[in-house]
């Protein structure tokens, strides 16, 4: 098993989980900023107030990513650093512009590759009080894509530009079950505004257009004299049927997939929602307009993979509520036989089971015809992490293997299997604000000391990856 000569690799990172500062520089507020100041959206209580300081620390971070031997770093930009209200004749602040100029500068000069992802999450709250925010599509997809030309101008140095980090999240946890920011749903013990069964889907598809205008300003305007490449970065689980012999219990695993990851990625490969959200959402699911589908067909000058873990798939009988997102089916972690998927940690969704991950990223590569990818993200919290002494915290072995276990598996469907993965950013580079979590659940390879000045200290799994990769790259 190995991995091509030219391939990248290092760690993620997104801007509201690290960086802190809110109101340094002229920030604006975002929506995640608006989300945890309400009592009861965060488990802990918490915000990103101050998280990981790194919007202060971005020399002790790049001596962090050179220390453990990284080639490359994902990180995300905070919009309304850029644009505090967000809106494309909203003033522009120059200042964020600057810090981002000299983090990738810097960067650079350390000979890591920047990957930059131009929204995880934190849109500017000035838009959402302005127009609905994401809801918004004529608004919205001019508002992102003025924000994006700004970035591509600013930053002619980074090669590699994702639009959008998990828009399902945006769109099923910020307008379904209201879990994440900006909390919106039909559940009115939650929230007093949104509609579960038709938001979503409403969000995902702006989100799609404002995607390819993005892209159509990148290949139009910029990549002739860059030469970079963009793309999207979706998030999704494996799926095995919880019964094997069930021939509806093999098909809804590939429904499960649809719904997740197809909503977005068919749409950008073929230019059309998948067939089985058609039959289960019909006119609730936005209709594409021939301008729309030549902006999103063929969107993507490589495929951006989140990947954490794996579910049992059982079908479900009947027709599905309104609400239902999952594609009228339950995720398990027993299968019939009471085979358990993988043992637990500190995230109630994440399970590790790496077979899962060389197994999508065959259906990825067969449903897509074979298309670049690059791993954005992938990563393990440990149950019981934050209750643990420095000493045990640091001698994190779970995630040792868990890295392990996931790499070699996308090393074997690289050279066995023939998928081109060309990229691999561990999540993530250290302990973060772990959205509605808090900071109660960890990620990080680096430990980082939120009572003691937000130090940082380098967990085993931080050094474990450059020898592997070492293993794996091929030299010639
Ligand atoms: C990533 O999402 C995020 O990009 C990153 O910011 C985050 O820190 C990291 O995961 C670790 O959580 O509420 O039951 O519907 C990973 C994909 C999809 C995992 C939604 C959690 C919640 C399931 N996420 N999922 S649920």
């Amino acid at each position: 098993m190995s991995l091509p000569k030219d391939f990248q690799w290092g760690f993620a990172t997104a801007s509201y989980q690290i960086e802190g500062s809110i109101h340094e520089d002229g920030r604006g507020p975002s929506i995640w900023d608006t989300f945890c100041a309400i009592p009861g959206k965060i488990a802990d209580g918490s915000s990103g107030v101050v998280a990981c300081d790194s919007y202060k620390r971005t020399k002790e971070d790049i001596e962090l990513l050179k220390s453990v031997g990284a080639r490359a770093y994902r990180f995300s930009i905070a919009w309304s650093r850029i644009i505090p209200i967000g809106g494309r004749n909203d003033p522009i602040n120059q200042k964020g512009i600057d810090h981002y100029v000299k983090f990738v500068d810097d960067l650079i000069a350390a000979g890591i590759e920047p990957f930059i992802t131009l929204l995880h999450w934190d849109i500017p709250d000035g838009l959402d009080k302005r127009y609905g925010g994401f809801l918004n599509k004529e608004e919205f997809t001019a508002d992102f894509e003025h924000y994006a030309r700004v970035m591509f101008k600013a930053i002619p140095k980074c090669k590699h530009w994702i639009t959008f980090n998990e828009p399902w999240c945006s769109s099923i946890l910020g307008y379904n079950s209201g879990y994440f920011a900006p909390g919106r749903t039909s559940n009115r013990a939650k929230s007093a505004v949104g509609d579960s069964s038709r938001e979503p889907w409403i969000v995902g598809h702006n989100l799609l257009v404002a995607h390819g205008k993005a892209v159509k300003v990148y290949r139009e305007e910029f990549k002739p004299t860059q030469g970079g490449e963009i793309g999207i970065t979706l998030n999704g689980d494996a799926t095995l049927p919880w019964d094997p012999e069930d021939p509806l219990d093999v098909e809804a695993c590939d429904r499960k997939i649809e719904f997740a990851i197809s909503w977005f990625a068919d749409p950008i490969y073929f230019g059309h929602y998948p067939e089985s959200m058609r039959k289960q959402l019909g006119d609730r699911l936005p209709e594409w307009t021939p301008e729309e589908v030549a902006l999103v067909k063929g969107s993507n000058d490589f495929y951006g993979m989140n990947h954490y873990t794996a579910n049992y798939i059982k079908h479900k009988k009947g027709v599905p509520p309104e609400d239902d997102f999952l594609g009228n089916l339950e995720t398990l972690f027993y299968n019939k036989n009471g085979d358990c998927i993988g043992p637990e940690t500190q995230s109630f969704w994440l399970r590790p089971h790496a077979q899962g991950f060389r197994d999508l990223l065959n259906w990825l590569s067969k449903r897509y015809g074979y298309p670049k990818i690059y791993v954005t993200e992938n990563g393990t919290s440990l149950k019981g992490e934050n209750d643990m002494s420095l000493e045990q915290i640091v001698e994190d072995d779970f995630r040792v293997k868990y890295f392990d276990d996931y790499v070699r598996a996308m090393a074997l469907a690289s050279s066995e299997d023939g998928v081109n993965v060309m990229g691999y950013m561990a999540w993530s580079l250290m302990d973060n604000f772990e959205w509605a979590e808090g900071y109660e659940t960890r990620f990080g390879v680096t430990y980082v000391d939120y009572e003691n000045d937000q130090k940082r200290y380098p967990k085993k799994s931080a050094k474990s990856l450059k020898p592997l990769f070492d293993s794996l790259i091929r030299k010639e």
